[in-house]
């Protein structure tokens, strides 16, 4: 299996912590960020099958979109549900963070106009992030207060950590007592907590 990303975190790392966590073997294939240098991902950017990354290859086929090959992996090794409703929990929550994430990458990073990103950032803080995490802290209470859903580690948790460990401010989570445990269950899983410490630096 071989998950080849740019060398940073953002869209690629959903899917290398649930492979860390599943103990999967697979190439961890980094181009180098076009914030670096565009040039190997400008030669590279015609194979893909979008244009964009992460691609995750296994058995010879490709698989793009960083939630598809997420949730694949998760289903592939034991993180995903046991039944169409647990995975549609799990989707649920996925959804959720994923649709705060475009919303925090477009205020946080894309936007180039200062007045523009100066509101999006302030929506971000203000509404969408406490939105969100009300929302969630209520879902895991609803769903037996240790796992987004059925009762077990999944890859939702993960995304979930993912998410909050990635937040410009990272303070926020502890406002919310049954996300921020389990925030930190995740965060000191063995296998999470070993990549963490010695995965690549990236600035994002
Ligand atoms: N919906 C896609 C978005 C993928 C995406 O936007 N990838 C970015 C990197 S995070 C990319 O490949 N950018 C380079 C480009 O579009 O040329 C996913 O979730 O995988």
């Amino acid at each position: 299996m071989k998950l080849t990303y740019f060398n940073l975190r953002a869209r690629g790392e959903p899917a290398r912590l649930i492979l860390e966590q599943a103990g999967a073997e697979y190439e961890d294939h980094r181009i180098e960020s076009p914030f670096v240098d565009v040039a190997p991902w400008v030669a590279y950017k015609p194979s893909t099958p979008y244009g964009q990354l992460p691609v995750l290859c296994d058995d010879g086929v490709e698989i793009a979109q960083s939630m598809t090959i997420a949730r694949y992996c998760a289903a592939k090794y034991g993180l995903a549900g046991s039944n169409a409703l647990e995975n549609a929990q799990m989707d649920e929550v996925v959804d959720a963070l994923s649709e705060a994430t475009e919303k925090q990458y477009n205020a946080f990073l894309f936007e180039k106009d200062e007045a523009k990103k100066a509101e999006l950032q302030k929506k971000f803080n203000e509404e969408v992030l406490p939105n969100l995490f009300k929302a969630l802290e209520k879902r895991l209470g609803e769903r037996g207060g240790e796992y987004m859903a059925a009762n077990k580690l999944s890859w939702a948790d993960i995304i979930l950590y993912h998410f909050a460990a990635e937040l410009p401010d990272k303070e926020v989570i502890k406002g919310y007592s049954k996300l921020d445990a389990l925030f930190n269950k995740v965060a000191n899983l063995p296998k999470i907590k070993s990549w963490v410490e010695r995965r690549p630096a990236s600035a994002v």
